[in-house]
This record gives structure tokens, sequence and C-alpha cells, in this order.
């Protein structure tokens, strides 16, 4: 969400605030300011990946597809694993793991799914009788679905048997209607489709196909999941009168092997309105995208050779407004102001060139942001040509995959002061340090904000939660 004049209710530990500590009640408290698909989830440690998350749709009074579907549904597409997070991740953080990111156990729809649970982990709860997901449609109308990706590591590509599917709404922003058969979606992306309930009365699959998009090995945390994993999650549209049975429906031509770990191809969508692209370039950031390792062997992931700690104790944006203007190098700050030229048509470009064999699905807080050029596989790192970049009619997004060994281009508007996350989500990665900060007009920031004392009481109440465990330990 933008959080315009709210920058310290953007939620990210040691960026906007402290960590809100066990038994205290938290208000965000904001003005919306957009309309759309959107979702809200943790960032702290693993939470997002033991569900704390969820769907958060704001309905536009102007929407210019009203009229143009009957009714809607909101349908989320996950990965689960049955090993909580507190678990996994001191595995996977351990100074000695050298596998690559723990494996989900099982896929879901709108939280239902199937797995195998004699291959589910130990102990774990398996229900080898849940429901499928099921959408209940009427024949002769029309459905928006509001689809989210709200995996910690996998790209999902997503087709319903003889159903069409037309995009009118990407992460937020609304698009020319585009037809395609299969959507891929990455992590955190958001898609509404309208669905024309058209087809003779009877149950249709539901499939939403799983990619694995970083590599694993036999070392891998959970690697076994890789091989009775389920990577054909489905469910079922079904039509009101069709039996109560399974589909046998076919996919039509379900074409997911170039489609996966990618996104919609930018170049097809096209913003509904029309709107002008800065100008004004006042930074440009390249960030360059590794892994690596610490000196304790412990595996890291960079940006610009600096993999990213949040100060939890003393987030960013409230020592911009106490007057902190250098930072420590593993904050990943990236400091802009508009200093000269038309401001109001200030931008940032960022070049994300991904120095390694993953896709990455990249996410900017506060902003949307104009998709000008998207790298095509295995490019290497040399700078993309500027004349490829589309500069006339981009579309917007908040989530951008880059692909392997590729750069994507970023362009934003410099229009909300304030300390901003950009990191991959896949959580995994962003648990490795896979993120940076942009710090936006620092000196408007300091000047116009006052943090409230709801948040800043976090920071203590924090401290004094962690002092108390620490002397329970002792
Ligand atoms: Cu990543």
């Amino acid at each position: 969400m933008f959080q315009k004049g709210t920058n310290y209710y953007d939620g990210i530990v040691g960026v906007t605030q402290c960590e809100i500590p066990n038994k205290i009640t938290f208000l965000y408290n904001f003005t919306l300011e957009q309309y759309g698909t959107y979702w809200y989830h943790s960032h702290f440690q693993g939470q997002i990946v033991d569900g704390l998350k969820g769907p958060l749709i704001i309905y536009d009074p102007k929407d210019p597809f009203y009229g143009k579907y009957d009714y809607e549904y909101v349908m989320t597409v996950s990965d689960w694993y049955h090993t909580p997070s507190g678990i996994l991740l001191p595995l996977f953080r351990a100074d000695d793991y050298r596998g690559f990111d723990p494996i989900p156990d099982s896929g879901d729809i709108s939280g239902l799914g199937q797995c195998d649970c004699e291959a589910a982990p130990k102990n774990s709860s398996c229900n080898p009788n849940n429901k499928i997901a099921t959408y209940v449609v009427k024949k002769g109308k029309k459905y928006r679905f509001r689809i989210i990706n709200t995996s910690a590591l996998v790209h999902f590509t997503i087709s319903i048997d003889n159903h069409p599917l037309t995009i009118v709404e990407v992460d937020g922003d609304y698009v020319k209607p585009v037809t395609l058969n299969t959507i891929p979606i990455n992590i955190a992306q958001r898609y509404s489709v309208i669905l024309d309930a058209n087809q003779p009365i009877d149950n249709y699959k539901i499939r939403a196909h799983i990619s694995i998009c970083t590599p694993n090995s036999n070392i891998t945390i959970n690697y076994n999941a890789s091989l009775t994993l389920n990577y054909d999650v489905t469910g079922i549209l079904k039509y009101e009168g069709a039996e109560d049975k399974l589909p046998t429906s076919k996919a039509d031509s379900l074409n997911y092997t170039s489609l996966q770990c990618r996104d919609v191809n930018p170049n097809i969508l096209k913003p509904y309105y029309e709107s002008k692209v800065p100008k004004n370039v006042i930074s440009t950031y390249k960030a360059l995208v590794t892994f690596g390792a610490l000196p304790t062997g412990k595996q890291v992931a960079l940006i610009n050779n600096s993999s990213f700690v949040p100060d939890s104790n003393y987030p960013t944006n409230q020592q911009v407004v106490e007057g902190v203007d250098k930072f420590q190098n593993a904050q990943n700050t990236h400091i802009y102001e508009c200093k000269s030229g038309d401001c109001n048509d200030a931008a940032v470009d960022i070049y994300i060139i991904n120095n390694n064999t993953d896709s990455h699905p990249f996410h900017l807080h506060g902003h949307v942001f104009y998709i000008l050029y998207n790298g095509e596989n295995n490019t290497g790192i040399e700078p993309p040509d500027e004349s490829e970049f589309n500069l006339k009619d981009p579309v917007t997004r908040d989530v951008a995959t880059v692909l392997p060994n590729s750069t994507t281009v970023i362009r934003y508007s410099v229009n909300n002061p304030g300390v901003w996350f950009f990191h991959c989500h896949i959580q995994w990665h962003l648990n490795m340090g896979m993120a940076a900060q942009m710090v936006e007009e620092p000196t408007i920031f300091k000047n116009i904000t006052k943090i409230p004392k709801e948040v800043t009481g976090l920071c203590v109440t924090a401290d004094l939660a962690n002092n108390k465990d620490n002397k329970k330990t002792k």
C-alpha cells in the first residue's frame, strides 16, 4: 500500500517499526488511496510460512469493469509447510547449512489442499480427506476471480479447463482486457480475471501448477517433499446443477512449461488508464543480486555484495526522523532527493541485475512501478539496451519477476517521502538478506513526520520483553 504520510505503519521490523511483542495489541491506522486486490502478511521471521496472511480487497466505486461480471470470488494459491517455521528457519539459517530453500509439503487453493499424508513429516497434522476448493457458478453468468499467490517459495501457473481467463487488473491497477488460457503468477502478485460460465453444465478442473524456481539438492531441508509433493494442485469450477463428482475435464492447452517462474509477458499488458511515465530520473539504483557466504560459512543473499540485516531495535525511518543520515553497509540503503528539474516529474530507476540461476519476485513498498524492461533468460548481467525500454505504455505493478541471469528495469515516481522496503518476496531469500531500503526524500520526510508514540513505544516494549527473556535464560 502507498501509506502516504504513514510510512511508520508499513509494518517492517527494522525499517519502519520494532516488532510487536507477544500479547501486545497494535493498531495499524492508515488512509487508503488505492483500490483493488491486495493482501496482508507478516514479514517477521518465518511467520508467513505459518499462515500469518490474508487477502485485502478494496472496492472501487468507479471500477470500470463493474457490469462486466455478475459475481466475484477471491482465490488464493499458496504453498504449505507441515513443519512450523520455528523449526525450519533455525535449520535454514544455521552457519553450517549448505542446502537450498526449504521445500513445501503441499500446495493449496484458498486454504484447501490435498496431501499424501504418508509422506508428510512425522508428527505433523495431515488430513487425507481434505475438501477440494470448489467455486460454484451459474451458467450464463460472469465471474471475477481475484487471484493472489500468497506463497513463501513457489510460483503457480493457473488455468481452468474450457474457460479462458480475461485479465482486467494487475497488482491493483486496471489493464486493458487480455484473454489467456494460462496465468503465471509469482509470489505476492495479484490478477483479477473474468470468467464466462458459458460451457455445458458440469464440473471443470481448476489447475494450479507449482513451480519451484530455486535449485534444490538432497541436503536441502525437506528435500524428500520435492519428490512426493503434488505439483498439480486442483480445485473445481462447479456449475449449478452439475453432479457431485470429480471433474473429468481435460486441459485444453496447458502450456505451463514455457510460463514457469515467469510473469505474464509485460508487453501484452497495457494500462487501462493512460498514464505518463515520469522522465526526470533523479537517481538510478543498480542492484546486483547474488548469493554468497560470510566468513563463518553462513550462506547469505547479497545486493551489491551486502546482505541486509535489519536494525531491529532502531528502525531506519525513526533514525531518519531523528537526523541520522549515514547508515551501515548492512542496511542496504539507497538515499535520494529531488534537487533539480521538475520534482513533480521526478523518478527513480532500479536495475535489478540478477547474477544467479534463480528467478526472484521483487517487491517495492510504498509505490507502484513501471516495468521499463524485462530481460529474457540468461542474457547475463551486461547492461540492457536503453533503446529497448518501454517509456510509452509500460504496465505498472508492485511485484516483478527478474529472470535468471537477467536484468529487469523498473521506474517509479518520487512522490512518497519515507523509507520503503525493496525485497525478493521468496521468504527464504528475504531471511538471507535479499533486501534494500529506499530512503525517499529524507529531508522532507524528517520535516513532515511525527512518529506516533504507539510506534516508537514498540521499540521500548520489545527491549523490555527481550531483557526479561534474557534474564529468564540466565
Ligand atoms: Cu529471491
